[in-house]
């Protein structure tokens, strides 16, 4: 019996990015990728579920896997969101534990470090924001601090938001990969289909431009998205959905204000991400209390 591995003259590996809320998970994600494919905001529980880049250099492919912040949860959707960091620690070969330049370790963290080690799953420590440092030992206690509650295979230094130390934490990540066949055709990206990164690109601005419980309340949806006939323009309808009838009017605004400063943000980045013009029209619905109505999540595509 032929007990070595075949040689497939190529190797991968797959990678969670896993952290507490608001770290910088997908911010590193897009910036490991060199593309936006995942939304980013200054509120935390922005991702709601995993999100796959792939990232494929000669002869190695990475996959990583943003997920969702660790956090309590307190709505059937946060639960969903958490299913979806503990799903994913379990799927892979390596994790990569996003946290900030310095602060106690928490017990989200604490949480994720115990299944490492329960699944016996290597991790390398990206501590991010580094630009945000004003003293090195903060770091340094930072790293100490870390390195004593888990045997890391690494630990660098980073911000995703400079780009600072992104490469070095990439060739930690290549030593992970084995031989293995592409899981993905060497030009993909992502698995999420357009529709999803229209939506999400929506969320995004709300996430930006609204306060307080309105923009966790909400969730996106497309429902048309067709190129004109005979012309260079993509028509697109979106269907914004919230909690509470006070919400709507906090999002459309004043004359309508608010949903024309978060359609024309979109628009733009729309435009960018799709390489065309774009019509984009937004509408919005109340669904009361949705974060707890598992049907309606399962209908978001939360599921
Ligand atoms: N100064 C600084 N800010 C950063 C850096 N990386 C991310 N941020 C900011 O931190 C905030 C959160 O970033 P995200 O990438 O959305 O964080 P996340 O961990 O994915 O958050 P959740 O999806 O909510 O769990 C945003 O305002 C980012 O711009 C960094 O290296 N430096
Ligand atoms: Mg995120």
């Amino acid at each position: 019996m032929n007990l070595e591995k075949p040689d497939y003259g190529t190797k991968s590996a797959f990678i969670a990015i896993v952290g507490r809320p608001n770290v910088g998970k997908s911010s590193l994600l897009n910036a490991l990728l060199g593309e936006k494919i995942a939304i980013v905001s200054n509120k935390p529980q922005t991702t709601r579920t995993r999100i796959t880049g792939v990232l494929t250099r000669g002869e190695t492919q990475l996959v990583f896997i943003d997920t969702p912040g660790l956090h309590k949860p307190r709505t059937k959707l946060s639960e969903y969101m958490v299913k979806q960091v503990t799903d994913s620690v379990a799927d892979v070969d390596a994790a990569i534990l996003v946290v900030e330049p310095e602060g106690e370790i928490r017990k989200a963290e604490q949480e994720l470090l115990a299944s490492f080690r329960a699944q016996g799953i290597p991790a390398i420590l990206a501590i991010n924001k580094i630009d945000t440092l004003d003293a090195k030992e903060k770091l340094m206690a930072q790293i100490l601090l870390y390195t004593q509650a888990f045997d890391f295979d690494a630990v660098v230094p980073i911000s995703a938001l400079k780009g600072d130390g992104v490469r070095d934490l990439l060739e930690e990540l290549e030593k992970f990969a084995e031989p293995s066949p592409f899981f993905f055709d060497a030009d993909t990206l992502t698995d999420q289909p357009e529709r999803v990164i229209v939506a999400e690109i929506v969320r995004e601005k709300l996430l930006r431009s609204l306060y307080d419980e309105i923009p966790h309340g909400t969730a996106v949806a497309v429902e048309r998205m067709k190129e004109r006939e005979g012309q260079d323009i993509l028509d697109i309808e979106v269907q914004i959905y919230c909690e509470r009838e006070s919400h709507k009017g906090m999002i459309i605004g004043k004359g309508g204000e608010m949903l024309k400063k978060i359609g024309t943000q979109s628009r733009q980045d729309i435009e960018r991400f799709l390489n065309c013009k774009v019509n984009l029209q937004c509408w919005v619905k109340v669904r009361e209390d949705w974060r707890n109505r598992e049907n309606i999540i399962k209908s978001f595509g939360y599921n």
